[in-house]
């Protein structure tokens, strides 16, 4: 069913199907798969997540708790089972599913938009889908939030494997906070020798996620705010390149894979553009937190940028984003 009749500029729309749940993760397909998998040539396998309870420090002060154990109400907690030698333990988590680590889904930035040109913009989401009629939950908290299209667990069903191609952005710029348009990412793509092709995952490695890891709880807002590289994402010639670039999927060891401002004064337009462009038009899901040090210093004393990326979300009905524990062999 076509829930629009106008698309925003920019997107792709329909391009997939008028019912389209999974954006340019179309383009995984089974022969992109096998040019991943020949990319498998030492059987080495890095893990590409912090642990879920990371960052410390003043970033856990922020909206989004890490995680909390508790023991369920079977009770099982160091549990020896009467008359066996069995001892059991059962746990459940609060778990703020964009803390740490994490995929966002489609679900989890929309925008307001005039679907039908008749002069009211109502709010919606990649491929026209709708506040209040698919995805729900209100600002209050009075109605449950509810993906009930374009959920994580429709990015966790693709399997999310595929070929990642790594840029090394901390090598070309340091670990200063630096924003890098379009100009400089393909210089820096050039320099170090990386192609990019349709279906391939986009990994950009700063180097932040290491910061975080060793400042511990002494990580600050303002250690956050000045290191490290992100996205020029108000460089439109950076949002065209990844339309026309192909990836199916961006991941970054950085907050937010862009730039962003709240206020008003500085920011034009969408407060994160490269999500309104990935997440709302394009159907580009965004990894954020990663970890990416060790791969990355692996490919670079191996000259290769490319391997085997299996990234599966949580497969949660109705969630919005989840946490995400990659594995990139090589
Ligand atoms: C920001 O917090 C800015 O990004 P996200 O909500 O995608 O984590």
């Amino acid at each position: 069913m076509k829930r629009w009749t106008r698309r925003p500029e920019g997107s792709n729309w329909g391009d997939f199907g008028d019912d389209d749940q999974i954006g340019r993760l179309n383009l995984i397909t089974a022969e992109r798969r096998l040019a991943a998998v020949a990319e498998v040539r030492e059987g080495i396998a890095f893990p590409l997540s912090i642990p879920l309870d990371f960052p410390k420090g003043e970033y856990a002060a922020g909206p989004r708790k890490p995680p909390q154990l508790s023991s369920t109400p079977l009770g099982h907690n160091q549990q020896v089972l009467p008359g066996f030698p069995d001892v059991v333990c059962d746990d459940y988590a609060v778990l703020y599913l964009q803390y740490s680590t994490q995929w966002d889904s489609f679900a989890h930035s929309g925008s307001l938009f005039d679907l039908d040109g008749t002069g009211e913009p109502v709010v919606c989401y990649y491929n026209g889908f709708r506040a209040d009629v698919d995805i729900l939950g209100d600002p209050s908290g009075s109605v449950p939030p509810h993906a009930d299209a374009l959920g994580i667990e429709t990015i966790a069903q693709t399997s999310v494997q595929g070929r990642g191609v790594m840029v090394d952005l901390a090598r070309a710029v340091g670990h200063d906070r630096v924003e890098v348009g379009y100009e400089q990412l393909v210089e820096i793509m050039e320099q170090q020798d990386v192609t990019v092709e349709p279906g391939d995952i986009l990994c950009l490695h700063t180097g932040l996620t290491k910061i975080m890891l060793e400042a511990g709880e002494n990580l600050t807002q303002e250690l956050m705010a000045t290191s490290c590289a992100v996205l020029d994402s108000r460089d439109d010639r950076l949002l065209q390149w990844i339309t026309d670039s192909g990836v199916s999927a961006i991941a970054a060891d950085n907050h937010a894979v862009e730039s962003f401002s709240l206020d008003p004064g500085q920011a034009s337009g969408n407060v994160l553009p490269l999500h309104a462009h990935c997440l709302f038009k394009q159907g580009i899901p965004l990894g954020e937190l990663w970890y990416l040090n060790d791969l990355n210093q692996w490919l670079r004393e191996h000259g290769r940028t490319r391997f085997l990326l299996t990234a599966p979300p949580l497969r949660l009905p109705g969630a919005v984003g989840s946490p995400v524990s990659g594995v990139a062999t090589v």
